[in-house]
């Protein structure tokens, strides 16, 4: 074992022993802090400061009750958080995600990536999470109001244009964004910036809602080239269908991939001659609107063969952009994708390969793009929008969508900067450690806070 590994070893285990039973924060954790511990170790001055124990504890974790009724006059209690992780940079900034699998671990994994994933965008902003343990799947309207409005009477206390703006997530979308800034308005009485992801006609941004997925597109497409290959003609397998799968689509449509598969939490569709528009429009209006399942396409045209209980990574593909959720892609899914040949996955999601499928992609050489990289332009037109909230104006979307291939160009040179080595891209140490180093020296200036 080299020094290197028995410190990072040491640090792990302090790490899982403060923090029992949070699986998905060791493994984010764990993920940073090999990528970063080599310059840490080299560098006295940020050791002494004890920078990286002080980055792994979150600034404050609020934990609160909703309480709310069913339509039938029934009494639900569920449990929510926002974890305001570090606001170094600038206001803490991240979704709120509803979903009966969120836990505390689940939420600190999410809020110490932003951290880093803020970092990168290059634009002034904190790391946050919240969410809560409701399943917004099977529930009227009306229901989902009053609990975003019963949420909101504990968060407002929490939150603040210029103290940690939230955001969508798994299961919070422009619905959500518009129940939850209804009731901040009505509590605090006055219009600010305080959430992202609101409906244009509230404040809200051009480009916002395609955001992350037209910027994964754009960076897979700078990951391409830097390795002398491009995106057209290429077989592009996706997973999910919501918010993030949908304009990763789209986006990947118009630069003329081929987009082979989709998915959602029941299975996935398999498109052998690529989605067309059609199919990209009856399956945004299934999510959306109907809120169904992905099985009805198969149903619907002729070419799409549905999977049960599946997942689409041990079909053909040149690109594998994983946009569901965390670990959904394991060691096994990731042999299926190097046997059959992908040069990259770019992750929509945040943290959707396992360690497992992380090793086998770096043994492979495969151009694996971490999510605070390759999705970072969701929180990125996040930021644009508190820019135009605070200033009183808004852009245009061709405005957004320039600045928004701008930052994700940004981003990719810095992932270059941090991590070239012997002429090609190391994506995942590039992104932690130039999105660490950044929160690092501000932190070190600060002194001991
Ligand atoms: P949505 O709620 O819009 O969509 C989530 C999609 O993932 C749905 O298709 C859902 O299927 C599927 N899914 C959810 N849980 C599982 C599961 N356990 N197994 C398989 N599929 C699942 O969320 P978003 O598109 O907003 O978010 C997707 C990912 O992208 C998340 O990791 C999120 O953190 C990340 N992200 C989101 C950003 C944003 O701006 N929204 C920004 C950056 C990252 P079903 O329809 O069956 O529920
Ligand atoms: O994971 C993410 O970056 C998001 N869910 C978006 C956060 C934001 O504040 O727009």
């Amino acid at each position: 074992m080299s020094g290197y590994e028995r410190e990072l070893e040491h640090f792990m285990d302090g790490l899982r022993k403060l923090n029992p039973h949070e699986d998905e924060f060791h493994q984010a954790v764990e993920e940073v802090a090999s990528s970063v511990m080599p310059w840490y170790l080299q560098h006295e001055d940020f050791r002494k400061a004890q920078i990286l124990e002080r980055l792994t504890e979150p600034d404050r974790i609020v934990i609160f009750r909703v309480s709310w009724e069913t339509d039938h006059g029934e009494i639900r209690a569920n449990r929510a958080w926002r974890v305001q992780f570090n606001h170094s940079l600038g206001p803490y900034k991240g979704g709120m995600r509803f979903d009966p699998s969120v836990t505390q671990s689940t939420l600190k994994f999410l809020a110490f990536e932003q951290i880093f994933k803020n970092s990168l965008t290059g634009l002034p902003m904190g790391g946050a999470k919240g969410g809560s343990n409701f399943n917004p799947k099977g529930k009227s309207e009306r229901e989902v109001m009053r609990f975003c409005q019963s949420l909101m009477t504990e968060l407002h206390r929490h939150i603040g244009e210029d103290v940690d703006v939230p955001a969508g997530d798994i299961g919070v979308g422009a619905r959500e964004i518009s129940y939850l800034f209804g009731q901040y308005m009505r509590l605090e009485n006055r219009w600010s910036g305080v959430l992202t992801g609101k409906g244009l006609a509230s404040g809200g941004s051009a480009i916002r809602t395609e955001a992350t997925g037209y910027g994964c597109v754009y960076f897979c497409e700078h990951v391409l080239n830097e390795h002398g290959e491009g995106l057209e003609g290429k077989l592009v397998s996706i997973s999910g269908s919501g918010n993030v799968a949908l304009y990763a689509a789209q986006k990947a449509m118009i630069k003329r991939a081929k987009v082979v598969t989709m998915s959602d939490s029941a299975g996935f569709v398999w498109i052998p001659a690529g989605m067309q528009q059609e199919h990209w429009e009856f399956l945004k209006d299934l999510k959306e609107n109907r809120r169904g399942r992905i099985g009805e396409m198969a149903d619907r045209f002729d070419g799409v063969d549905y999977y049960d209980g599946k997942k689409p990574w041990h079909v053909e593909c040149d690109v594998a952009m994983p946009c569901a959720t965390q670990n959904e892609l394991d060691g096994e899914d990731a042999k299926a994708l190097v046997g059959h040949g992908v040069l990259a996955v770019c992750e929509g999601a945040n943290m959707p390969t396992t360690r497992e499928a992380a090793e086998v992609f770096r043994k492979h050489g495969v151009l694996h793009v971490p999510g605070k990289a390759s999705n970072a332009g969701g929180v990125a037109v996040s930021g644009l929008e508190q820019s135009q909230n605070a200033m009183r104006v808004s852009w245009s979307r061709e405005k957004v969508d320039h600045r928004l291939q701008a930052i994700m160009t940004e981003i990719h040179d810095r992932c270059v900067e941090f991590g070239k080595r012997n002429g090609r891209v190391n994506y995942m140490d590039g992104a932690n450690l130039a999105g660490f180093e950044k929160v690092a020296k501000a932190m070190l200036a600060y002194g001991v806070v």
